[in-house]
């Protein structure tokens, strides 16, 4: 058990993609929100928590319920949890927030931490070069859509998610990696739309802090990092962020109660 740091901060995780194959993360993250989370103020999830949600009927699988019920633990236990939608899970709703005790989240979203303005993404939206994913986006963002896609039947969804999930891992051998990743106009001009605000997001797997120069103001712009081989955060306080790794729970061969 860890006692409570006695610098208040703010944590954010992203792009955990965890599914009933990912035994191992999912054990860090419950690891990760039994002890570290809950020394913080408050812990903000940027999208991309699951690899895919088809809607909240996946609560009935073993490691979603384990982790939704983890996550409640924590905001009952006093730290505020908030998720917003990744690529992958933009279908998570109201029956999963409300078993997590998450606060559901827009994208963007502006916080102010520690006296820092910060704005809040998943990420997706600022690679705007990939013009094919960002029409796939509206496409599934529309409420219409998404209305139509839930009235089908769990079989439906399921075969649908995977045809796209498919596809998806063909187009990413296919693009150029510079489409995969920001690009540098819209970061600036997400800046420009936020007063120039401290960004964080996720989305690209490309942890890092960068310094950008737009119309004449420092702009600091963080990644988060993706969970494949190992836990991640972001750790915010008055002084600054960093990027912290997390000791992979268990082995990926261990028990797995949760698949
Ligand atoms: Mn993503």
């Amino acid at each position: 058990m860890q006692v409570r740091s006695s610098i208040p901060h703010t944590l954010f995780i992203s792009d955990l993609h965890l599914s009933p194959d990912t035994p191992a993360a999912t054990d860090t993250l419950l690891n990760f929100l039994r002890t570290t989370a809950k020394a913080a103020d408050a812990l903000y999830v940027l999208g991309d928590l699951f690899e895919y949600w088809i809607g909240d009927e996946g609560l009935a699988q073993p490691f979603a319920k384990a982790v939704a019920q983890v996550f409640r633990a924590l905001a009952d236990s006093g730290v505020p949890v908030y998720f917003m939608h990744g690529n992958r899970d933009f279908l998570l709703g109201g029956q999963f927030a409300l078993a997590s005790g998450m606060k559901l989240l827009n994208d963007p979203t502006v916080v102010d931490l520690y006296g820092t303005p910060t704005l809040l993404m998943h990420g997706d939206t600022l690679c705007s070069d990939d013009v094919e994913y960002q029409k796939f986006r509206a496409m599934v963002r529309n409420p219409a859509w998404q209305q139509a896609f839930l009235a089908k039947p769990l079989d439906e969804r399921v075969r649908m998610a995977r045809e796209v999930r498919g596809k998806s891992e063909q187009a990413k051998q296919i693009k150029d990696m510079t489409i995969m990743d920001v690009t540098p106009a819209t970061v600036d001009e997400a800046f420009r739309a936020h007063q120039y605000a401290r960004l964080i997001h996720g989305h690209t797997h490309r942890p890092a802090r960068h310094e950008h120069r737009v119309d004449g103001h420092g702009c600091e712009r963080w990644v988060l990092a993706d969970w494949y081989d190992h836990g991640s955060y972001l750790q915010c306080d008055a002084g600054g962020c960093r990027l912290q790794q997390l000791e992979q729970a268990r082995s990926a061969t261990g028990p797995s109660e949760l698949r």
